[in-house]
C-alpha cells in the first residue's frame, strides 16, 4: 500500500544519513572474508555509509579504530572483538559518546554486557557440540584418539567451541583427546600444528579423528595428513566448522568428512537492529542468534559448493 511504501522509503531514507564504523579483525579466513564482503552488499541496501577498519588481527589496532569512529562522531560502531577481554575501557567512551556498539561473530566477557547495544552471533557452544555428537556417532564404541586445532587464543568462539565439543564426548570414555593446540583461525597456521601432531603421534597412525574450530585450519591439516601419507575424510575423520566453499571441494574428493555451517551475513541483521533503533528508538534482544547446520559428505558436496563459491570467501 502507499502508507507501507512510504513508511519503507522513509526507513532507507533514514537509514541514508547513518554511517557506520566497522572494526573488522582482519582475513584470517575465507569466512571473515565472506563477511567482509558480504557486510559491504547489506550496508549497500541499505544506503547505509560502512566504514571498514582491518585489523589485521590485533586487538590494539581494533581498539585504535574504534576511537577513530568515535572522534569521526559515527552513529554506530560494529565490533568482531578478535578476543573476549581488554575492552571496557575503549567501550566505556563510546558509551559516553553515545555512540551504539554492536558485537558481530565474536562475544566479549560478560562484564561488558552493558557497553554493546547487540550481538549478532551464532552458538558456538552448540557448534562444537554438534561437532562432538557427529564424531560420537560416527565412530560408536570404538577407540577414537582425536586432536583439536583450536582457534585463537581468547577468542569467546575458540572458548566455546572447545566447552561444546567437550561436553559432547565426555559421556563416550571410547573418544580421548590425545593433543589440543592452536592454530589461530588459519589455513598455515593449522597446517603446522598438524604437522606437529602428525610428527608426536610416531606419523598419525594412531590419529582417529581431527577437530578444527574452523574449515580454513582443517584445509591446513588436509594437506599436512596427504603430505604424512596418511588418508583424511577416510583414515582420519574430519569435523570442522564454518562451511567455507574449500571444505565441500575437499567433501567431495573424499578427504573431509563434516562441517558446521556459520552464516557470514551478520551485518544484515546488526544493519537492521541499528536502523530501528536510530529510526524508531527500538531496543534489539541482547542477543541476535544465528543458524549452525551440520553438512557431511552425504549431502550433495559439490552442488553446495557451487552456491556458495562466488559469495565472496
Ligand atoms: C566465528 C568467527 C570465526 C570463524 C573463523 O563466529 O568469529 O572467526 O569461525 C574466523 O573462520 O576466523
Amino acid at each position: 500500500t502507499a502508507t507501507a511504501l512510504a513508511a519503507g522509503v522513509a526507513v532507507s531514507a533514514q537509514a541514508a544519513d547513518l554511517t557506520v564504523g566497522f572494526s573488522q579483525i582482519g582475513s584470517e579466513s575465507g569466512w571473515r572474508a565472506a563477511e567482509t564482503t558480504v557486510s559491504k552488499a547489506e550496508a549497500k541496501k541499505r544506503n547505509v555509509t560502512l566504514k571498514i577498519a582491518d585489523a589485521q588481527q590485533k586487538q590494539e589496532n581494533q581498539i585504535k579504530a574504534i576511537r577513530s569512529f568515535i572522534a569521526q562522531g559515527v552513529d554506530a560502531i560494529f565490533l568482531a572483538p578478535v578476543v573476549a577481554t581488554g575492552w571496557d575501557s575503549v567501550l566505556k567512551e563510546a558509551k559516553e559518546a553515545k555512540i551504539p556498539v554492536v558485537l558481530l561473530d565474536r562475544d566479549i566477557d560478560p562484564s561488558g554486557k552493558d557497553l554493546y547495544l547487540t550481538a549478532v552471533t551464532s552458538d558456538s557452544v552448540h557448534e562444537g557440540k554438534v561437532a562432538g555428537d557427529w564424531l560420537a556417532k560416527q565412530v560408536g564404541g570404538k577407540p577414537c584418539n582425536v586432536v583439536e586445532l583450536q582457534g585463537t587464543v581468547g577468542a569467546s568462539v575458540a572458548t566455546n567451541r572447545k566447552k561444546g565439543f567437550d561436553t559432547a564426548i565426555a559421556s563416550h570414555p571410547n573418544i580421548k583427546l590425545v593433543r589440543s593446540q592452536t592454530g589461530d583461525f588459519t589455513r598455515s597456521k593449522g597446517k603446522e600444528v598438524m604437522e606437529s601432531f602428525i610428527k608426536a603421534e610416531g606419523g598419525g597412525s594412531s590419529i582417529c579423528a581431527v577437530y578444527a574450530h574452523n574449515d580454513d585450519m582443517m584445509i591446513g591439516a588436509i594437506q599436512a595428513m596427504k603430505e604424512a601419507g596418511l588418508k583424511p575424510g577416510k583414515d582420519v575423520l574430519t569435523v570442522s566448522i564454518d562451511a567455507v566453499p574449500d571444505i565441500f571441494k575437499a567433501m567431495a574428493a573424499g578427504e573431509a568428512n563434516a562441517t558446521v555451517e556459520l552464516t557470514p551475513n551478520m551485518a544484515g541483521p546488526a544493519l537492521d537492529a541499528i536502523i530501528d533503533y536510530k529510526a524508531n528508538n527500538k531496543t534489539p534482544p541482547k542477543w541476535i542468534q544465528t543458524d549452525s547446520k551440520l553438512f557431511t559428505a552425504a549431502d550433495e558436496p559439490m552442488k553446495v559448493y557451487e552456491s556458495k563459491k562466488d559469495l565472496g570467501y
